[in-house]
């Protein structure tokens, strides 16, 4: 395959909001400054390689339906290096800085360890020369260590010492090219990590093995001298039925638990947060109040199904929020939004993989415009500061510093009438926030 793998699709370019084409943007400007920053710099865009360039369509009822026209129907090396390729044009066609790769998604497994990391190593050497030439880089890498069948009991908790072993050489690798291509950011998602059934799982050897593993992934980060954050995604279940972090306060609670809340963040998928109960907002300032902020992969899934669709985003206010949050933590580089989302099966043209980018971009960029307008105007967290002046007094200080014991606080109590409480004004918020749609 020699040469253009997009034609007929031009440099993706900004228009405007009156602009009618599908392949332009209408919100998303990337120089454009919002709030002291440029939009590409608040968000970071990155393409997912697996969805984008091994997304099939397949589905656990249907064979693939996609039919990209430089694909070949092998999985060999040859092939894995022309999608490299498309990749690359793909990303700057579409004007967006970064990409995410999992080992086993960029180049073939192999027989061994060896030819697996032989094949990885030439795929890695084809990306850093277009990345030399294009500019590019990696937002974050990640091993694959859900596709295998000997990662049936997983990778860090599997219950066979022979698989954390070689989740442990997977990950080794996987973290030296991630360093190799000049990664910002390597990401643990423990797909298999979690349990089918108590009755047969010690699930307390499981998560001191899991503990294990990320402090020996700490100390090879140290060792090769890569400076990018770790991140956890938290996922409460698909494929496991209980997923060991099953959501950001969860894995909170882990990573103080094994002493690692220095060395890691969070990347938070919106879609796992459907799936344990939770808004993505919700996840997103429970990762920020706990200083755990890292990543955001910027997908949704669909209200009336309960599974990891992973869409692209287009709902505008759920955008906004997510921009709330990410604003109050002054940004989230060295992480960005990587779209951890792919087209619908039945979605077969080329040009739609481009059309599904522009609009999740363009909704990120209409969520930060919206969020930058709430802050401006101020009236939102005016009625927030209002909510709790109460606090704002001798007393509430002495509370908030932790000086007040029960005795002190029976005795104001008996001091005081009935307590005034004002209405929350939830109605009111909503409407401060919609009238900035
Ligand atoms: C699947 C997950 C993965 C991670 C990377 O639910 O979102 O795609 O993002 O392993």
């Amino acid at each position: 395959w020699e040469g253009e793998f997009f034609t007929g699709i031009p440099k993706i370019k900004y228009e405007g909001r009156s602009s009618k084409n599908p392949l332009a943007f209408k919100w998303y400007n990337a120089e454009e400054e919002v709030l002291g920053k440029k939009m590409k710099d608040w968000f970071r865009f990155s393409v997912a390689f697996w969805h984008t360039f091994r997304g099939t369509g397949g589905d656990p009822f249907g064979a693939p339906t996609k039919n990209w026209p430089w694909e070949d129907g092998t999985n060999s090396l040859k092939m894995a290096k022309r999608r490299m390729r498309a990749n690359f044009e793909f990303i700057d066609k579409l004007g967006v800085d970064f990409w995410c790769f999992h080992d086993r998604d960029i180049a073939p497994d192999g027989q061994t360890l060896e030819e697996a990391n032989e094949n990885l190593d030439e795929v890695v050497a084809l990306a850093k020369d277009l990345q030399s030439k294009s500019n590019k880089k990696v937002l974050w890498g990640t091993a694959q260590l859900f596709m295998h069948s000997r990662y049936m009991h997983g990778g860090a908790t599997s219950s066979e010492l022979q698989v954390y072993a070689y989740a442990a050489a997977q990950v080794k690798k996987a973290m030296e090219v991630t360093h190799y291509l000049g990664g910002e950011n390597y990401v643990f998602w423990g797909g298999r990590e979690g349990y089918q059934s108590l009755l047969n799982t010690d699930m307390e050897r499981e998560l001191n093995h899991l503990g294990t593993f990320l402090h020996a992934a700490v100390r090879h980060k140290k060792k090769i001298g890569f400076n990018g954050t770790l991140l956890i995604e938290p996922k409460p279940q698909e494929p496991t039925k209980h997923q060991y972090d099953w959501d950001a306060a969860t894995t909170a609670n882990f990573l103080r638990k094994y002493g690692l809340t220095e060395e890691f963040k969070l990347n938070i998928e919106c879609n796992h947060a459907t799936l344990s109960g939770h808004s993505c907002h919700h996840e997103i300032e429970t990762a920020r109040i706990n200083g755990m902020l890292g990543n955001i992969d910027a997908n949704t899934g669909d209200p009336q199904v309960g599974w990891d669709t992973d869409q692209f985003l287009i709902d505008i206010p759920e955008a906004t929020m997510i921009m709330l949050s990410v604003i109050k933590n002054g940004g989230i580089a060295p992480g960005g939004f990587n779209f951890d989302a792919k087209l619908r099966r039945e979605s077969t043209d080329v040009e739609d993989l481009f059309i599904a980018h522009i609009v999740g971009m363009d909704t990120m960029a209409r969520g930060l415009k919206n969020a930058a307008k709430l802050i401006e105007d101020g009236s939102l967290a005016e009625l927030v500061r209002k909510r709790y002046q109460s606090f704002d007094t001798k007393l509430g200080a002495q509370i908030e510093n932790g000086e007040a014991d029960f005795e002190l606080l029976e005795k104001k109590v008996k001091e005081m009438d009935e307590p005034k409480v004002a209405s929350a004004k939830q109605e009111l918020a909503e409407l401060i926030f919609q009238s900035a749609m």
